[in-house]
Protein backbone atom coordinates (compact mmCIF):
# COMPACT_ATOMS: atom_id res chain seq x y z
CA UNK A 1 0.00 0.00 0.00
CA UNK A 2 1.00 3.45 -0.50
CA UNK A 3 1.34 6.59 1.38
CA UNK A 4 0.32 9.85 0.14
CA UNK A 5 3.75 11.38 -0.28
CA UNK A 6 4.27 8.98 -2.48
CA UNK A 7 1.40 9.71 -4.16
CA UNK A 8 2.59 13.77 -4.15
CA UNK A 9 5.81 13.11 -5.81
CA UNK A 10 4.48 10.78 -8.16
CA UNK A 11 2.72 13.81 -9.74
CA UNK A 12 5.74 16.35 -9.37
CA UNK A 13 8.01 13.57 -11.21
CA UNK A 14 5.24 13.14 -14.21
CA UNK A 15 4.94 9.28 -12.36
CA UNK A 16 1.46 8.81 -13.99
CA UNK A 17 0.27 7.91 -17.69
CA UNK A 18 -2.89 7.14 -19.62
CA UNK A 19 -2.84 3.60 -21.32
CA UNK A 20 -5.53 3.44 -23.95
CA UNK A 21 -7.68 0.22 -24.29
CA UNK A 22 -9.99 0.34 -28.36
CA UNK A 23 -13.35 0.04 -28.25
CA UNK A 24 -14.68 -1.85 -31.52
CA UNK A 25 -18.17 -2.00 -33.51
CA UNK A 26 -19.31 -5.41 -33.68
CA UNK A 27 -20.68 -5.04 -36.57
CA UNK A 28 -17.43 -3.98 -38.60
CA UNK A 29 -14.88 -4.84 -36.14
CA UNK A 30 -13.88 -0.93 -36.69
CA UNK A 31 -12.24 0.71 -33.76
CA UNK A 32 -14.11 3.53 -32.98
CA UNK A 33 -12.87 4.68 -29.10
CA UNK A 34 -10.67 4.21 -26.60
CA UNK A 35 -11.14 4.14 -22.79
CA UNK A 36 -7.98 6.17 -20.87
CA UNK A 37 -6.96 3.48 -18.27
CA UNK A 38 -4.59 5.38 -15.92
CA UNK A 39 -1.44 3.54 -14.76
CA UNK A 40 1.67 4.88 -12.13
CA UNK A 41 5.10 3.92 -13.01
CA UNK A 42 6.32 3.61 -9.34
CA UNK A 43 10.35 3.64 -9.55
CA UNK A 44 11.12 1.09 -7.24
CA UNK A 45 7.38 -1.34 -7.87
CA UNK A 46 6.95 -0.79 -11.81
CA UNK A 47 3.71 -0.54 -12.83
CA UNK A 48 0.43 -0.32 -10.84
CA UNK A 49 -2.85 -1.07 -11.26
CA UNK A 50 -5.47 2.31 -10.75
CA UNK A 51 -7.50 -0.28 -8.28
CA UNK A 52 -4.29 0.17 -5.67
CA UNK A 53 -3.65 3.82 -5.86
CA UNK A 54 -7.13 5.69 -7.06
CA UNK A 55 -8.32 5.10 -3.83
CA UNK A 56 -5.98 6.65 -2.06
CA UNK A 57 -6.18 9.67 -4.89
CA UNK A 58 -10.08 10.11 -4.09
CA UNK A 59 -9.31 10.07 0.07
CA UNK A 60 -6.78 12.52 0.23
CA UNK A 61 -8.53 15.03 -2.64
CA UNK A 62 -5.61 14.12 -5.30
CA UNK A 63 -7.75 13.17 -7.64
CA UNK A 64 -8.78 16.41 -8.69
CA UNK A 65 -5.55 17.75 -9.79
CA UNK A 66 -5.30 14.18 -11.81
CA UNK A 67 -8.02 14.40 -13.26
CA UNK A 68 -7.52 17.91 -14.60
CA UNK A 69 -3.96 16.51 -16.25
CA UNK A 70 -5.64 13.27 -17.41
CA UNK A 71 -8.47 15.32 -19.53
CA UNK A 72 -6.04 17.76 -20.49
CA UNK A 73 -4.17 15.08 -22.04
CA UNK A 74 -6.77 13.13 -23.08
CA UNK A 75 -8.17 16.24 -25.03
CA UNK A 76 -4.70 16.62 -26.62
CA UNK A 77 -4.77 13.12 -27.89
CA UNK A 78 -7.75 13.26 -29.59
CA UNK A 79 -7.18 16.64 -31.39
CA UNK A 80 -3.66 14.63 -32.33
CA UNK A 81 -5.42 11.59 -33.35
CA UNK A 82 -7.71 14.05 -35.67
CA UNK A 83 -4.42 15.23 -37.09
CA UNK A 84 -3.63 11.93 -38.23
CA UNK A 85 -7.21 11.30 -39.47
CA UNK A 86 -7.99 8.80 -37.27
CA UNK A 87 -11.79 10.12 -35.38
CA UNK A 88 -11.32 8.17 -32.37
CA UNK A 89 -13.50 8.76 -29.23
CA UNK A 90 -12.09 8.59 -25.49
CA UNK A 91 -13.52 8.12 -22.42
CA UNK A 92 -12.22 8.91 -19.05
CA UNK A 93 -13.65 7.64 -15.68
CA UNK A 94 -15.23 9.45 -12.96
CA UNK A 95 -15.10 9.49 -9.55
CA UNK A 96 -17.98 10.51 -6.76
CA UNK A 97 -15.07 13.15 -5.92
CA UNK A 98 -16.18 14.92 -8.91
CA UNK A 99 -19.40 15.19 -8.43
CA UNK A 100 -19.94 17.69 -5.49
CA UNK A 101 -17.58 20.67 -7.41
CA UNK A 102 -17.55 22.22 -10.66
CA UNK A 103 -14.22 21.79 -10.58
CA UNK A 104 -14.74 18.82 -13.39
CA UNK A 105 -17.01 21.16 -15.82
CA UNK A 106 -14.95 23.79 -15.32
CA UNK A 107 -11.38 20.94 -16.41
CA UNK A 108 -13.49 20.03 -19.05
CA UNK A 109 -14.81 23.38 -20.48
CA UNK A 110 -10.93 24.39 -20.35
CA UNK A 111 -9.77 21.57 -22.47
CA UNK A 112 -12.55 21.50 -24.82
CA UNK A 113 -11.73 25.34 -25.22
CA UNK A 114 -8.35 24.90 -25.82
CA UNK A 115 -7.88 21.71 -28.54
CA UNK A 116 -10.90 22.82 -30.07
CA UNK A 117 -11.97 19.25 -30.22
CA UNK A 118 -15.89 18.38 -31.03
CA UNK A 119 -17.44 16.99 -27.41
CA UNK A 120 -18.57 14.52 -28.63
CA UNK A 121 -15.52 12.74 -29.19
CA UNK A 122 -15.18 13.08 -25.81
CA UNK A 123 -16.24 10.29 -22.94
CA UNK A 124 -17.02 9.44 -19.09
CA UNK A 125 -17.88 6.76 -17.04
CA UNK A 126 -18.87 6.46 -14.11
CA UNK A 127 -20.20 3.11 -12.07
CA UNK A 128 -23.39 2.53 -10.56
CA UNK A 129 -21.34 2.70 -7.03
CA UNK A 130 -19.93 6.06 -7.97
CA UNK A 131 -23.43 6.84 -8.91
CA UNK A 132 -25.10 5.97 -5.83
CA UNK A 133 -23.01 7.77 -3.40
CA UNK A 134 -24.28 10.82 -4.37
CA UNK A 135 -26.83 10.56 -7.10
CA UNK A 136 -28.63 14.31 -7.31
CA UNK A 137 -24.82 15.60 -7.77
CA UNK A 138 -24.01 12.79 -10.36
CA UNK A 139 -26.91 13.54 -11.85
CA UNK A 140 -26.34 17.59 -12.43
CA UNK A 141 -22.68 17.34 -13.44
CA UNK A 142 -23.34 14.41 -15.76
CA UNK A 143 -26.60 16.59 -17.46
CA UNK A 144 -24.19 19.61 -18.03
CA UNK A 145 -21.56 17.28 -19.70
CA UNK A 146 -24.76 15.75 -22.03
CA UNK A 147 -25.69 18.80 -23.04
CA UNK A 148 -22.26 19.85 -24.10
CA UNK A 149 -22.47 16.57 -26.34
CA UNK A 150 -20.60 14.70 -24.25
CA UNK A 151 -21.12 10.61 -24.22
CA UNK A 152 -21.70 9.78 -20.88
CA UNK A 153 -21.67 5.19 -20.31
CA UNK A 154 -22.79 3.50 -17.47
CA UNK A 155 -19.54 1.15 -16.16
CA UNK A 156 -19.90 -2.00 -15.00
CA UNK A 157 -23.60 -2.89 -15.56
CA UNK A 158 -24.58 -5.56 -13.27
CA UNK A 159 -22.06 -6.02 -10.96
CA UNK A 160 -22.89 -3.91 -7.57
CA UNK A 161 -25.88 -2.92 -5.96
CA UNK A 162 -27.94 -1.80 -9.66
CA UNK A 163 -30.97 0.17 -9.64
CA UNK A 164 -32.83 0.64 -12.89
CA UNK A 165 -33.78 3.85 -11.85
CA UNK A 166 -30.64 5.43 -12.63
CA UNK A 167 -30.80 4.57 -16.43
CA UNK A 168 -33.71 6.97 -16.24
CA UNK A 169 -32.41 9.52 -14.06
CA UNK A 170 -29.08 10.39 -15.50
CA UNK A 171 -28.54 11.59 -18.81
CA UNK A 172 -26.50 8.08 -20.67
CA UNK A 173 -25.99 7.07 -23.70
CA UNK A 174 -24.06 3.90 -23.40
CA UNK A 175 -24.59 1.35 -21.15
CA UNK A 176 -21.39 -1.62 -20.27
CA UNK A 177 -22.48 -5.01 -19.79
CA UNK A 178 -19.65 -6.01 -16.74
CA UNK A 179 -16.98 -8.75 -17.39
CA UNK A 180 -18.58 -10.74 -14.95
CA UNK A 181 -21.50 -11.25 -17.44
CA UNK A 182 -18.98 -12.10 -20.45
CA UNK A 183 -16.64 -13.70 -19.27
CA UNK A 184 -17.71 -17.82 -19.41
CA UNK A 185 -20.12 -17.28 -22.40
CA UNK A 186 -20.74 -19.43 -23.51
CA UNK A 187 -20.39 -22.30 -21.44
CA UNK A 188 -22.78 -20.29 -19.07
CA UNK A 189 -25.81 -19.96 -20.85
CA UNK A 190 -27.96 -17.86 -18.05
CA UNK A 191 -24.91 -15.20 -19.07
CA UNK A 192 -26.03 -15.32 -22.53
CA UNK A 193 -29.61 -14.53 -21.45
CA UNK A 194 -28.79 -11.83 -19.14
CA UNK A 195 -26.71 -10.10 -22.15
CA UNK A 196 -29.58 -10.39 -24.43
CA UNK A 197 -31.77 -9.06 -22.00
CA UNK A 198 -29.39 -6.30 -20.89
CA UNK A 199 -29.44 -5.42 -25.18
CA UNK A 200 -32.56 -5.07 -25.39
CA UNK A 201 -33.75 -3.29 -22.50
CA UNK A 202 -31.40 -0.55 -23.19
CA UNK A 203 -32.29 -0.70 -26.96
CA UNK A 204 -35.95 0.26 -25.83
CA UNK A 205 -34.21 2.95 -23.62
CA UNK A 206 -32.75 4.56 -26.76
CA UNK A 207 -29.17 3.74 -25.28
CA UNK A 208 -26.37 1.59 -26.98
CA UNK A 209 -24.66 -1.59 -25.10
CA UNK A 210 -20.78 -2.40 -25.10
CA UNK A 211 -19.66 -5.71 -23.39
CA UNK A 212 -16.63 -5.69 -21.52
CA UNK A 213 -13.76 -8.19 -20.99
CA UNK A 214 -14.84 -10.00 -24.49
CA UNK A 215 -11.73 -12.47 -24.67
CA UNK A 216 -12.45 -15.07 -27.26
CA UNK A 217 -13.85 -14.88 -30.97
CA UNK A 218 -17.24 -16.94 -29.65
CA UNK A 219 -17.88 -14.51 -27.52
CA UNK A 220 -17.85 -11.58 -30.32
CA UNK A 221 -19.87 -13.48 -32.59
CA UNK A 222 -22.80 -14.41 -30.06
CA UNK A 223 -22.71 -11.06 -28.52
CA UNK A 224 -23.14 -9.55 -32.24
CA UNK A 225 -25.88 -12.09 -32.42
CA UNK A 226 -27.52 -10.12 -29.38
CA UNK A 227 -27.09 -7.41 -31.18
CA UNK A 228 -24.86 -5.83 -28.84
CA UNK A 229 -23.39 -2.48 -30.73
CA UNK A 230 -20.14 -2.46 -29.08
CA UNK A 231 -17.15 -4.80 -27.52
CA UNK A 232 -13.88 -4.15 -25.44
CA UNK A 233 -11.49 -6.87 -23.93
CA UNK A 234 -8.36 -8.38 -24.91
CA UNK A 235 -9.88 -9.81 -27.96
CA UNK A 236 -9.57 -6.58 -29.51
CA UNK A 237 -6.60 -5.23 -27.63
CA UNK A 238 -5.25 -4.47 -24.26
CA UNK A 239 -4.53 -1.38 -22.64
CA UNK A 240 -1.53 0.42 -24.18
CA UNK A 241 0.49 3.35 -24.06
CA UNK A 242 -0.45 5.52 -27.15
CA UNK A 243 3.01 4.91 -29.02
CA UNK A 244 2.20 1.34 -28.88
CA UNK A 245 -1.34 1.00 -30.24
CA UNK A 246 -1.76 -0.09 -33.91
CA UNK A 247 -4.97 0.93 -35.56
CA UNK A 248 -5.87 -1.88 -38.62
O1 LIG B 1 -6.90 -1.66 -16.38
P1 LIG B 1 -7.52 -1.65 -15.15
O2 LIG B 1 -6.48 -2.12 -14.18
O3 LIG B 1 -7.05 -0.42 -15.84
O4 LIG B 1 -8.46 -0.66 -14.32
C1 LIG B 1 -8.80 -0.95 -13.01
C2 LIG B 1 -9.87 -0.02 -12.50
O5 LIG B 1 -9.41 1.33 -12.36
C3 LIG B 1 -11.07 0.06 -13.43
O6 LIG B 1 -12.22 -0.04 -12.60
C4 LIG B 1 -11.00 1.43 -14.02
O7 LIG B 1 -12.29 1.93 -14.32
C5 LIG B 1 -10.33 2.24 -12.92
N1 LIG B 1 -9.65 3.41 -13.48
C6 LIG B 1 -8.73 3.43 -14.46
N2 LIG B 1 -8.36 4.71 -14.72
C7 LIG B 1 -9.09 5.50 -13.90
C8 LIG B 1 -9.18 6.92 -13.70
O8 LIG B 1 -8.53 7.73 -14.36
N3 LIG B 1 -10.05 7.37 -12.75
C9 LIG B 1 -10.80 6.52 -12.01
N4 LIG B 1 -11.61 7.06 -11.10
N5 LIG B 1 -10.75 5.20 -12.17
C10 LIG B 1 -9.91 4.67 -13.10
O1 LIG C 1 -13.77 -1.18 -14.22
P1 LIG C 1 -13.26 -1.08 -15.59
O2 LIG C 1 -14.20 -1.83 -16.46
O3 LIG C 1 -13.03 0.26 -16.17
O4 LIG C 1 -11.96 -1.95 -15.64
C1 LIG C 1 -11.22 -2.18 -16.74
C2 LIG C 1 -10.28 -3.28 -16.30
O5 LIG C 1 -10.55 -4.48 -17.01
C3 LIG C 1 -8.86 -2.96 -16.51
O6 LIG C 1 -8.15 -3.46 -15.42
C4 LIG C 1 -8.52 -3.73 -17.78
O7 LIG C 1 -7.14 -4.00 -17.86
C5 LIG C 1 -9.35 -4.96 -17.57
N1 LIG C 1 -9.69 -5.65 -18.80
C6 LIG C 1 -9.91 -5.09 -20.01
N2 LIG C 1 -10.22 -6.04 -20.93
C7 LIG C 1 -10.19 -7.22 -20.28
C8 LIG C 1 -10.42 -8.57 -20.71
O8 LIG C 1 -10.72 -8.87 -21.85
N3 LIG C 1 -10.30 -9.53 -19.75
C9 LIG C 1 -9.99 -9.25 -18.46
N4 LIG C 1 -9.88 -10.26 -17.62
N5 LIG C 1 -9.77 -7.98 -18.03
C10 LIG C 1 -9.87 -6.98 -18.93
NA1 LIG D 1 -14.21 2.06 -16.93
MN1 LIG E 1 -15.80 -1.37 -16.61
Amino acid sequence: FFLEHELKRALENNELAIFYQPQVSLKDRRIIGMEALIRWHHPEKGLISPQDFIPLLEKTGLIVPVTRWLISTVCNQIRDWHKQGLSMAVSVNLSAEHFDSLDLIKTTKEALDETGIDPHYLGMEITESTVMQDVSGASKILEELAGWGIKVSLDDFGKGYSSLSYLQRLAIDTIKIDRYFIYDIPENSQNITLANTIVTMAHNLGKEVLAEGVETEEQARILRELNCDYAQGFLFGRPQPPDKLSFG
